[in-house]
């Protein structure tokens, strides 16, 4: 498991150079810009239990047959599951954000999931809906700026120093670890 610091010394090492300007100054930004990753990684991981619920809920909405019988959400044991596992890969995603690497996600979750879902008839483009929707709600929640329409009464702001950008590089950076999931499905 990697972060961005680790993987500049094995990056370094590879090469049996030092560590040269350009990995510094790469580090120097992700210093630079910590408080906003960890306000990232805690508008992920604090709104989590509601964005699983809600991914799930809407991944059934568009195929109802998983919770009829024969669907992979049914019975209740399998519903659960599903929730367990929407839960798990997000909690990934946000370890990887705060390592600023996806090495944690590839090993400790991804590794071998398409053959196990595949092995257990988890429809996987049901699975990869679930992650998408957990995108967009992941790059609401990091730009503070859910979605009136869609949260209703549950709509929660975490009022962070909002910066000019809304932390557009954050944004980017997460939606490219729930594209590696979607990837790691397909
Ligand atoms: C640490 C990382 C880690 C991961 C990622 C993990 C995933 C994982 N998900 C599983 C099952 C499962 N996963 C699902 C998930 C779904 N079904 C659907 O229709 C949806 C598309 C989807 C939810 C979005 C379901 C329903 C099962 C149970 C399948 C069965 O037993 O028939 C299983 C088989 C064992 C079990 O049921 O607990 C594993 C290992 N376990 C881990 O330890």
């Amino acid at each position: 498991m990697l972060d961005a610091f680790s993987r500049a010394v094995v990056a370094a090492d590879s090469k049996g150079a030092p560590i040269g300007g350009e990995e510094l100054n790469q580090l120097r930004k992700f210093i630079a810009e910590g408080n906003r990753r960890l306000d990232a990684v805690n508008a992920i991981a604090s709104n989590a239990s509601c964005m699983v619920s809600d991914a799930v809920a809407g991944m059934i909405c568009e195929n109802q047959g998983l919770v009829q019988p024969g669907g992979n959400c049914y019975p209740n044991r399998r519903m659960a599951a599903c929730l367990r596992d929407a839960e798990i890969i997000l909690r990934y995603i946000t370890y990887a954000l705060l390592a600023g690497d996806p090495s944690v996600l590839d090993e400790r979750c991804l590794n071998g999931l398409k053959e196990t879902y595949t092995a257990l008839g988890v429809p996987l483009q049901s699975a990869a809906r679930a992650v998408a929707i957990m995108k967009a709600q992941a790059i609401a929640h990091i730009q503070d700026n859910p979605s009136e329409k869609f949260a209703g009464a549950r709509l929660r702001k975490m009022n962070p120093p909002l910066v000019e950008d809304r932390c557009a590089s954050l944004v980017a950076e997460a939606s490219s670890y729930f594209d590696r999931v979607i990837g790691a499905l397909s």
